[in-house]
């Protein structure tokens, strides 16, 4: 306010000298922080009044008959010359100034009451309308902001919104890319893996392809050497074909000798042939036959190895039939002639059967019993010393029971030239070997005289025992024996023994 109030107090000033002149004289005086010029109204061309109202003569501070245009040298001169005048006007003076300093400060006063009164109007006036238009602004504003603001907090929470659904793409990426870092890693250290392999492996193959290479060379050169020998055969392979050729076409000789051999081949065959027809007509037939007598009654008129089939059963066992004795149709269970099969064995060869059936051989007790007890058989036993005289003792009814029985004897109805007395023992004996003692014997029949047999205690007769060869005049215990034809020294025996149906 003080400054407004100065400008204006200056603008005024102003507009006061404009009016008064630019060559009047400015006085300025301090009044506090303002300062004030005032320019003084003088007298133009005029004799000064007695009274001195008017406020103009203040600025009369010269006499009148004094030059004008000189004012501050003279009023000096004037006081030194006239003091009385000069005092009095110099009161006069004085209070002209307070009256003017009081105008003047009623001039402020109103002054600055009218610039209070004025800037306050203008003020309100100013604030009216700027508060009015500052409102409508202010609302608009206002509006305008709360719009700006929603947009904003729109748009905020858009970019939250993104932000986060980024930052959680960013957190998914991340957890991705560090899955992949590791699945990377564990593929680089794979493949570092693999390479490190492969490097071993290309290193392994380039050996073995030196090796190979080496070996290629080697099969090669082989190869080649091969193929040398082979043009050197198939050379003289056609030397030789040429000779085969020359030496075909000239041997007539050859050819003759050829065609005799042929014919002695065809011959052979033609024999071949009837012996298969034979031997084959026999061997196929007996399948169906029980036993040698059914075979003979065939026809069949050779002795030899055939087939039977065992009664109530599908079992099928080679037999020696002996074809020529007595009408033939024998089935042999036991033959000696030379000693070369052991004939002291245990339980179990006895019950199975041991031996060739072409030479020396014990049928079987299990054979033997199934067949002899299938129907009513005869007993044959032929011997022979070693001088050729031969004998035989027969039994007309003749079977032996199962293993349950220990292969107990029957044989009855005696007869024949072997002795007047059967040698076999009384019916109803078991069968001994050296495993299996079922004598009456305290002792072991089967040990002391060797062989399985129906030792009694131990009887008169054992034709499995031991075969000696020749004749000595040492008693033999344990040798082949048929008491009752030759005592108990039988050297040099073929015998056999052999069943047939009783009435055959
Ligand atoms: C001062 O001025 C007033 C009028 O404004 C006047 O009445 C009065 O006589 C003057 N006083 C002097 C001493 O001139
Ligand atoms: C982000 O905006 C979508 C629609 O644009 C909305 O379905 C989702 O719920 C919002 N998510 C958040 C966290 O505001
Ligand atoms: C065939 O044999 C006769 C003698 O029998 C002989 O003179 C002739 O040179 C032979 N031919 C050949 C091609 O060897
Ligand atoms: C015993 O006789 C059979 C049949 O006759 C014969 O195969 C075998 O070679 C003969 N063995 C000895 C040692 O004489
Ligand atoms: C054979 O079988 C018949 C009936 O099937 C029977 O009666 C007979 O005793 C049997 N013979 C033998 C030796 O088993
Ligand atoms: C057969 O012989 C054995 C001993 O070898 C004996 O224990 C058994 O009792 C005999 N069987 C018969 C029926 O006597
Ligand atoms: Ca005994």
């Amino acid at each position: 306010m003080g400054r407004l109030l100065a400008l204006t107090l200056a603008y005024l000033a102003y507009l006061l000298a404009a009016a008064i002149g630019s060559e009047r004289q400015q006085h300025s005086v301090q009044h506090g922080p303002c300062s004030y010029t005032f320019i003084l109204p003088e007298v133009e061309h005029c004799q000064p009044l007695k009274d001195f109202q008017v406020t103009n003569t203040l600025q009369r501070d010269s006499p009148p008959e004094a030059e004008p245009g000189t004012g501050q040298s003279k009023p000096v001169k004037a006081q030194k010359e006239r003091p009385s005048w000069q005092e009095t006007k110099l009161e006069s003076l004085e209070s002209a100034m307070e009256n003017n300093t009081q105008w003047l400060q009623k001039l402020e006063n109103f002054i600055q009451e009218n610039v209070r009164s004025g800037m306050e109007e203008m003020k309100r006036a100013a604030v009216h309308t700027q508060t009015a238009a500052m409102l409508e602004m202010g609302t608009n504003l206002l509006s305008q902001s709360a719009e700006q603001t929603r947009k904003l907090t729109d748009v905020e929470t858009q970019v939250l919104n993104q932000t986060s659904r980024l930052e959680i793409q960013l957190l998914e990426y991340s957890l991705f890319t560090n899955r992949l870092e590791k699945h990377i890693l564990l593929q680089t250290q794979e493949i570092s893996r693999l390479s490190d392999k492969n490097s071993f492996l290309e290193q392994r193959l380039l050996a073995l392809e030196a090796r190979y290479g080496k070996e290629l060379q080697g099969l090669e050169s082989e190869k080649q050497q091969l193929q040398e020998l082979l043009e050197r055969q198939s050379r003289l392979v056609s030397q030789l074909q040429g000779e085969l050729g020359s030496t075909t076409l000239n041997s007539t000789s050859l050819q003759k000798q050829q065609a005799v051999l042929t014919d002695t081949v065809q011959q052979l065959l033609a024999m071949v042939n009837h012996c298969n027809e034979i031997s084959n007509v026999p061997k196929e037939e007996p399948l169906s036959f029980r036993d040698c007598a059914e075979i003979r009654q065939s026809g069949v008129t050779e002795s030899g190895i055939y087939s039977i089939r065992l009664p109530n059963s599908t079992q099928t066992v080679k037999v020696f039939c002996d074809m020529k004795t007595r009408g033939g149709g024998w089935t042999v269970l036991q033959h000696r002639t030379n000693g070369s099969v052991d004939f002291h064995r245990g339980w179990r060869d006895y019950k199975l059967g041991f031996g060739e059936l072409s030479g020396e051989h014990w049928l079987g007790n299990d054979i033997i019993h199934k067949l002899t007890s299938s129907q009513e058989y005869s007993l044959h036993v032929q011997l022979k010393d070693r001088e050729g005289n031969e004998a035989f003792s027969q039994y007309e009814h003749f079977y032996i029971d199962g293993e349950e029985n220990n292969y107990s004897l029957h044989a009855e109805h005696f007869s024949g030239t072997a002795g007047r007395t059967s040698s076999l023992t009384h019916t109803g004996t078991q069968f001994s070997t050296k495993d299996r003692d079922n004598d009456r014997c305290t002792c072991k029949c089967s040990q002391l005289a060797s062989g399985g047999w129906w030792f009694e205690a131990c009887g008169p007769s054992n034709l499995n025992g031991i075969y000696y060869p020749a004749s000595s005049s040492v008693v033999r215990y344990n040798g082949i024996k048929w008491y009752y034809w030759k005592g108990p020294n039988l050297m040099a025996t073929t015998t056999t023994m052999m069943v047939r149906p009783a009435n055959f």
